[in-house]
């Protein structure tokens, strides 16, 4: 079953919306697989962004990841890499529509709430860099069959 790497950043978590956003993947109909609460290291901050290392704002950006705790998760389910990335909206949130996390609740892209891999490659890379293993429970939900035909 496909998987994606979903991390709320610290802005997210600042401004109370971890139970909404986690809400919504649920009500979704997606599994979580992993979850934990942490301060990011430098070293994984860079490692995460490292194909934006020649960018601008490279610094910044390590610097607001590492800034306060994040919340960092593993979801499963049919397209989830895909229909994650519809759920988050748009880079840029002044451009996302209303409906999505960023759409509903960020105004600029260097504080845009909310972290989803961009494809099925970069979520297997995503997902090993941030979780052991042993780190991630796999189960069936017994709504499956309401959610799936
Ligand atoms: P996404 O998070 O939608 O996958 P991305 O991978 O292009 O976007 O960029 C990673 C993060 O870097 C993004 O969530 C916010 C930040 N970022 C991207 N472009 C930026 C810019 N022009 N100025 C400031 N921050 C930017
Ligand atoms: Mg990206």
């Amino acid at each position: 079953m496909e998987r994606t790497f979903i991390m709320i950043k610290p802005d997210g978590v600042q401004r109370g919306l971890i139970g909404d956003i986690i809400s919504r993947f649920e009500t979704k109909g997606f599994n979580l697989v992993g979850m934990k609460f942490m301060a990011v290291p430098r070293e994984l901050a860079e490692k995460h962004y490292g194909v934006h290392k020649e960018r601008p704002f490279f610094g910044g950006l390590v610097d607001f990841i590492t800034s306060s705790p994040v919340v960092a998760m593993v979801w499963e389910g049919e397209g989830v890499v895909g229909s994650a990335r519809t759920l988050i909206g748009a880079t840029n949130p002044i451009s996302s529509p209303p409906g999505t996390i960023r759409g509903d609740y960020g105004v600029t892209i260097g504080r845009n709430i909310i972290h989803g891999s961009d494809a099925i490659e970069t979520a297997q890379t995503e997902i090993a860099l941030w979780f052991s293993e042993g780190e991630l429970a796999s189960w069936e939900s017994c709504a499956q069959g309401w959610i799936y035909e």
